[in-house]
């Protein structure tokens, strides 16, 4: 591995440093989110890091999604890994010989997981194509995407949509993102886990075992996955939520693909339609007033989930939002501290089950910041936006592009050379 780079010295380009990390990530077509940790592509990684290459290779950004959406089902869903076939098949697990897509029809060539993550591409496309219109439109970028894009959120919203309330779920934490959310313990505590012996943990060779899941939650991760494949990837799941984050960035999501639709002379009425739908479903269905946030829901459980997790507050990166102004005031309150902490915290600095070094329980994330960023600029909060960026740039120069950060410490975690990260910073940059 790469010796690790931890500050970035203050006479040093921020710039120059962060694309060293995107190139050394580079992959013949995508970009791995960290050489060691994760050597293949994962799908909302792509996202974040096309929003970054934007900048200063385009091609680059477009060939990002391109590649994730090369390796598209027939069916519309996108993996959450595209497996790189020249990488040993020990290096992360689990690998294709746990998923094997191959075994189903309607799946690509390169072998893939067969579950999803949350649909940020139609944003980083659109964002992607107003970088640099001349260089899409000569390579008929939007025209070769936007059908594919459709077909995803199609099937979002047709295979997903399991209470049948306008809303997708997700059926397993990974789906999610934001894998050990708190807010996942309740509905993953009736998955019985696999014993340890069972999990070929690699990312432990990577990553200080306090900083990752434990042994219990890989337990249920790999025995959620299982059944999943052993269901060739259609069956009754045995986790299933309506997660805010997923459904916020569906919203806006459609709102990028009527823009796209209008751009390359399609009519995107109906991606307007679905985007109200979609929006009037988290408000109906997930949006609490007196807490001031959404909360995911338990589908199996027929439960709110009450657990303050940033997921909560970032709906916020839909347009039209009516509770725009509520969902800062939250961030502003105690539980997040937009104020001063930073990368703003996965979840809840006031609670008791807080951990600020340990993975989605606490520590900040650049993406999901960016996203909170993204969405105050959309509600014409510049000043809590530029302030949150320079606070964001500050964090990335003091310990470098790692994977997550302490939010009240700014101590650094997880892996280091992080694509996103790195990614991030470019367009937070800019
Ligand atoms: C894993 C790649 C992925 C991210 C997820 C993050 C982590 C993978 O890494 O999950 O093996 O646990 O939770 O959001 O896409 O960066």
């Amino acid at each position: 591995e790469r010796p690790a780079l931890t500050a970035i010295a203050p006479s040093a380009s921020l710039d120059r440093a962060a694309r060293r990390v995107l190139a050394a990530n580079w992959r013949r077509g995508a970009t791995v989110p960290a050489g060691g940790l994760y050597p293949h592509q994962w799908s909302w990684d792509s996202a974040f890091i096309a929003l970054g290459l934007r900048h200063f290779s385009p091609v680059r950004a477009q060939r990002e999604l391109e590649s994730l959406f090369g390796a598209q089902w027939a069916d519309g869903r996108v993996p959450h890994i595209v497996f790189d076939p020249l990488v040993p098949a020990d290096a992360y697990f689990p690998g294709p010989a746990f998923w094997r897509s191959g075994d189903r029809s309607g799946t690509p060539g390169v072998p893939t997981s067969g579950i999803v993550q949350p649909p940020a591409h139609a944003l980083a496309a659109w964002e992607t194509y107003r970088a640099a219109p001349a260089v899409a439109r000569s390579r008929r970028f939007l025209e070769r995407l936007y059908p594919r894009l459709v077909a995803w959120h199609d099937w979002l919203l047709t295979g997903r949509d399991l209470r049948g309330r306008g809303l997708v779920s997700v059926v397993h934490p990974w789906e999610s993102g934001m894998d050990n959310s708190p807010a996942w313990d309740v509905p993953l505590s009736r998955v019985a886990p696999l014993p340890p012996t069972e999990l070929a943990r690699r990312d432990l060779a990577h990553a200080a075992a306090t900083e990752r899941p434990t042994d219990a939650d890989y337990g249920r991760y790999i025995r959620l996955a299982r059944d999943y494949r052993d269901s060739r990837y259609e069956g009754t799941p045995g986790f299933a939520v309506e997660d805010p984050l997923c459904n916020g960035l569906l919203a806006a999501g459609e709102y990028a693909l009527a823009s796209i639709a209008t751009e390359i002379g399609q009519d995107p009425n109906r991606h307007l339609v679905r985007a109200q739908q979609v929006t009037d479903a988290l408000m109906t269905e997930l949006w609490d007033t007196g807490a001031g946030t959404f909360f995911a829901y338990d589908v199996l459980g027929d439960a709110v989930l009450r657990s303050y997790s940033i997921a909560g507050l970032l709906p916020l990166v839909v347009p039209d939002l009516p509770v725009a102004t509520d969902l800062v005031k939250t961030a502003l309150g105690d539980r997040f501290r937009l104020a001063d902490a930073c990368p703003l915290p996965s979840y809840d600095l006031t609670a008791e089950d807080h951990e600020p070094g340990r993975y989605w329980r606490g520590p900040g994330w650049i993406n999901t910041s960016w996203l909170f960023w993204h969405g105050l600029r959309l509600h014409g909060e510049t000043g809590l936006a530029d302030d949150l960026r320079d606070r964001l740039l500050a964090r990335v120069r003091a310990c470098g592009f790692r994977e997550y950060v302490d939010p009240l410490t700014g101590a650094g975690h997880g892996t280091n050379d992080f694509s996103w990260t790195a990614a991030l910073t470019l367009d937070l940059i800019r």
